[in-house]
């Protein structure tokens, strides 16, 4: 796995890079010399969207709708804090560190001050202050941006046997075949919360056994729909309310999920890295290998080129077209190329990446997961697919800092001043990738 793929220089070198760099080169696409100027401000405009997002040393996704920090939006947050200021890139880490539960997981939310803007707060999941979920592991590849952009070392070194041990309670917690793979627990825990993906495991949740609950993002967004259903958020609940009821155990649901695994892959990489440049002895190796091995042995279906889901608790292989089948492509697996391939030959849209494919009977352009183009899909595979990066930059700079954006339109959706959105167009434009 090591050092296979197209990464960013380390370091110093880092650095120079992005200087270096024309923010301005797909604009370049149009031949107009004065394009550049909205690319000038477009990095300004990330850099005040995120200042505007800090509440003093963790960042909110977004203002009106997300008043919390959620666990891989705030690394992707540091990320962008990387290249404004490193010392709060690092304090943003270390606050979501400081979240972890003692068998290691990381909380999906922390909860760090009462906000009658979201639902479910933490009474709702059983706790003090943080939610009984986890998220896609971004926070190793967060760290080691930090540490390739000159962050301090020693506090970085000093977050990484708490990563190893969120990366640990993967296998312990969240593998319950021994697959080598991630199942995921609870389509939040997934990141692509509303996708088709998860649409078969969920019809098996009875959504009449929810407690009486009151929706707060419906009236945060212009227009509900672009929120998941009333039906799917009451079988949201009662998989919140199972998991406390079993001690904060899995609950009912366990779906391997390719994407997850295949982040948690490159995590597993980018950490073994850092143990590397830091010092850090006591690091188990070959992790990263062993969820390739898994996702190529189980997950991956050679005559469909993708990867496909697997419902660990009804014993069956799914086989849904939505985007996160195609992400282990992420990876330098010996298929990644032909699955890029099909990739780019049915996701292509006007404005892609859409997250479930267009050909899918359930594909919805403006619902959240079901349709929408979202930036950080496309930060995670962009290295891979040319053209995306200046895409994807256009359609911000077009449509502005979104959730969310209609793949075939271009429109902006979901909530607005989005911090990822922002974070990870300012990774682009200072010349950085995946
Ligand atoms: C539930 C914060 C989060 C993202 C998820 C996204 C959405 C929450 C919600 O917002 O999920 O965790 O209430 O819809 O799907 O990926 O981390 O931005």
């Amino acid at each position: 796995m090591q050092g296979h793929h197209p990464r960013q220089p380390v370091g110093r070198r880092a650095m120079q890079a992005s200087k270096a760099a024309e923010p301005v080169r797909g604009a370049r696409r149009t031949g107009k010399a004065r394009v550049e100027a909205p690319f000038v401000s477009l990095e300004r405009a990330c850099i005040d969207l995120l200042r505007a997002n800090d509440r003093g040393g963790y960042t909110v996704p977004s203002p009106r709708l997300y008043p919390h920090q959620w666990a891989w939006d705030s690394a992707f947050a540091a990320i962008g804090w990387a290249h404004i200021d490193l010392d709060r890139a690092v304090t943003e880490l270390e606050l979501l560190m400081q979240g972890q539960w003692p068998d290691g997981r990381i909380p999906h939310i922390r909860f760090h001050k009462p906000s009658a803007d979201y639902f479910p707060g933490p009474d709702f999941w059983g706790t003090r202050d943080r939610s009984s979920i986890t998220q896609p592991p971004v926070w190793a590849s967060a760290a080691r941006r930090l540490l390739e952009l000159g962050g301090d070392g020693r506090r970085i070194r000093a977050l990484l046997g708490p990563i190893d041990r969120s990366h640990q309670f993967f296998r312990i917690a969240r593998d319950p075949l021994g697959y080598d793979a991630v199942a995921v627990v609870h389509p939040w825990e997934s990141g692509l919360d509303n996708s088709p993906a998860w649409d078969s495991a969920m019809a098996a949740i009875d959504p009449t056994k929810a407690p009486p609950f009151q929706r707060v993002d419906k009236k945060r967004v212009g227009d509900p729909s672009q929120r998941p259903t009333d039906d799917h958020y009451k079988r949201y609940v009662v998989l919140v309310k199972a998991i406390a009821d079993s001690d904060f155990g899995p609950g009912p649901l366990a779906v391997y999920d390719p994407m997850m695994t295949a982040i948690l892959a490159r995590a597993e990489e980018d950490l073994e890295w850092l143990a590397d440049q830091l010092g850090h002895s006591e690091l188990e190796r070959g992790r990263g290998t062993r969820l390739c091995s898994g996702l190529m042995s189980r997950l991956y279906n050679p005559a469909l080129e993708r990867f496909s889901y697997y419902d660990a608790a009804a014993g069956e292989r799914l086989e849904v077209d939505v985007v996160g089948a195609y992400l282990p492509a992420m990876l330098d697996l010996p298929v990644s190329a032909r699955v890029l391939e099909r990739l780019r030959q049915s996701y292509w849209t006007e404005w892609p990446l859409p997250s479930t494919s267009p050909e899918h009977p359930e594909f919805d352009p403006v619902r959240y997961w079901r349709g929408p183009t979202w930036v950080n899909v496309n930060w995670l595979v962009a290295d891979r697919l040319p053209g995306l990066k200046e895409r994807t930059l256009e359609l911000i700079e077009r449509s502005g800092f979104c959730e969310y954006f209609n793949p075939l339109t271009g429109e902006g959706l979901g909530a607005r001043e989005f911090s990822w959105t922002a974070a990870l167009a300012l990774d682009w434009l200072r010349g950085c990738a995946m």
